[in-house]
């Protein structure tokens, strides 16, 4: 039997020590591509901070949405991927039917109190085919998912640390959003919030 490609919330995927370890790894990643606050093509900045780790990263500012090799502001390469977010990433796919998934490129975000991401596609990527891999660590969150359209009926869940969502199949190019973090639930980030880190392959 096939397994199925399409969207999966995996609950309470990862023990403890796997989140700290990938904790860890994100940290590494964070000392040498600092957080920063990417901004919309109008000049608006998005209400979270992100990172990159792998052969490319998305970026976002006036000139609109890429993926590229360099940080925006230390202009350094990105650090390679872990190899326990690649390895991780890897067998997720697999277990999801999606097998051969090659991780090019993991996106970090941090939620803080108060923070969000709009509703909104994935499309900066050249390969719409490609599941996309999200690993939640630390504070409770609502995430969002709706349908092709944007005005497509939506779903509401609470992703919390350790869970993980797979977007394969058709619901890769869900509408979804991120409404923000229940403070005070996770003891994993010493300072609270949330991080969420995206595994893609993006050509
Ligand atoms: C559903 N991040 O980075 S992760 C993003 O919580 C993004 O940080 C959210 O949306 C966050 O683009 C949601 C889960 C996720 C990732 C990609 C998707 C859900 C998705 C692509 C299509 C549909
Ligand atoms: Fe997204």
């Amino acid at each position: 039997m096939p397994a199925n490609k399409d969207f999966f919330l995996l609950k309470s995927k990862l023990t403890k020590v796997t989140q700290q370890e990938v904790l860890a790894a994100a940290r590494t990643v964070v000392r040498s591509a600092p957080l920063f606050r990417p901004s919309m093509p109008s000049g608006q900045s998005f209400n979270y901070s992100m990172t990159n780790c792998g052969d490319l990263g998305w970026v976002a500012d006036r000139s609109g949405y890429r993926y590229q090799q360099y940080h925006p502001e230390t202009r350094k390469r990105f650090p390679p991927m872990p190899q326990v977010i690649r390895e991780l990433a890897i067998s997720l796919a697999k277990e999801t039917g999606n097998d051969d998934f090659y991780p090019e490129s993991c996106l970090i975000n941090l939620y803080r109190k108060g923070e969000k991401l709009g509703l909104h596609q994935d499309n900066t990527e050249e390969n719409k085919n490609a599941p996309i891999i999200s690993i939640s660590l630390g504070d409770s969150g609502i995430f969002i998912l709706g349908g092709l359209m944007r005005t497509d009926e939506t779903k509401q869940y609470i992703v919390q640390s350790g869970d993980i969502i797979v977007m394969g199949g058709e619901s890769r190019n869900f509408f979804h959003a991120f409404k923000g973090t229940v403070p005070n639930t996770s003891n994993l980030l010493k300072d609270g919030g949330r991080l969420n880190l995206t595994i893609r392959q993006v050509n």
